[in-house]
């Protein structure tokens, strides 16, 4: 039986070219400072004085509280997740450069497998790993999160933070599905477009163009995960939340042009940065 390649579509050969060649300082100056390396955005309240001070070092200072309140989104997911020990094995669907995977095995010391269909991101996310002398516990894998390969009922808990707007979520929650076992958590941070407000607005519209992505309505999440055996338990609007973390991105020399269109959809509420957290039943 010939095995079913990672990349499937020419639309994941597509995303799979933009995250094997990005480069952009905002994720790597930011990684540097403690070697976690996200690929989401922050929360919680800016420190708007980092602006200010001594020329020479502002670029570091901005880039330190950049950071902080990404860890404050990384933080928040990974308290959902619930009670994890050490011997419980957990899912980062759509792991970037691994930077939410180390934290919760800093934090729980449980097994993560994290999975990407970046073949460069899994090779720098497992060389943090090992950097860091947790390779026997964190392993990046080169995978598809819609068809993984791993044993069904197999993880405690699996999370998506900010990469469900590149699969479909039909497919998407039944992998998960078949993944956790019963009584397990699922965790997701993302970005959905507001169904109250109506179809994508023209800056919703523009994020999708920028990170070839496609965002989902709002209702899809709810939709996907009841046909799918997995039962809310937190939903979090994060949205005011979020919105210092643009301004300030915004106003750094590490803003990359998408900073306008997220505080648009944001402010005229036609996109919402949500949490939802659910229960394999
Ligand atoms: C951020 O990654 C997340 C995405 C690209 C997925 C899209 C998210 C939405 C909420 C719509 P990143 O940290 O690589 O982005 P950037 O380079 O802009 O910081
Ligand atoms: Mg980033």
């Amino acid at each position: 039986m010939t095995a079913t390649p990672v990349l499937s579509t020419f639309y994941q050969h597509s995303v799979a070219d933009y995250w094997n060649s990005e480069q952009n300082p905002v994720n790597l100056r930011l990684g540097e400072v403690d070697g976690i390396y996200h690929h989401h955005y922050g929360l919680g309240e800016a420190d708007w004085s980092v602006l200010e001070g001594p020329e020479a070092t502002r670029r570091q200072r901005v880039v330190e509280e950049l950071h902080r309140l990404e860890h404050a989104q990384a933080d928040t997911l990974i308290t959902n997740l619930g009670p994890l020990r050490p011997d419980h094995r957990v899912l980062d669907a759509g792991s970037g450069r691994g930077g939410s995977s180390l934290l919760v095995n800093l934090r729980h010391g449980c097994h993560v497998d994290g999975v990407s269909i970046s073949e460069s991101q899994v090779v720098f996310a497992n060389e943090q790993a090992r950097m860091r002398g947790v390779a026997d516990k964190v392993r990046f894998h080169f995978r598809n999160m819609l068809d993984t390969g791993f044993e069904t009922g197999s993880f405690q808990a699996i999370w998506n933070n900010e990469s469900t707007m590149y699969v479909e979520l039909s497919l998407l929650f039944a992998e998960h599905a078949r993944l956790l076992s019963r009584g397990g958590r699922y965790v997701c941070i993302t970005g959905c477009y507001n169904d109250a407000y109506g179809l994508p607005s023209r800056a919703v519209s523009q994020i999708n163009a920028h990170y070839i992505c496609d965002i989902h309505p709002r209702s899809t999440y709810f939709k996907e995960l009841a046909a799918n055996r997995l039962v809310p338990i937190n939903v979090v609007d994060l949205t005011a939340a979020t919105i210092p973390y643009w301004e300030l991105r915004a106003k750094t020399h590490l803003a990359t042009g998408i900073e306008e269109a997220f505080l648009e959809a944001y402010k005229d509420g036609s996109f919402q940065y949500l949490l939802i957290a659910a229960d394999r039943v």
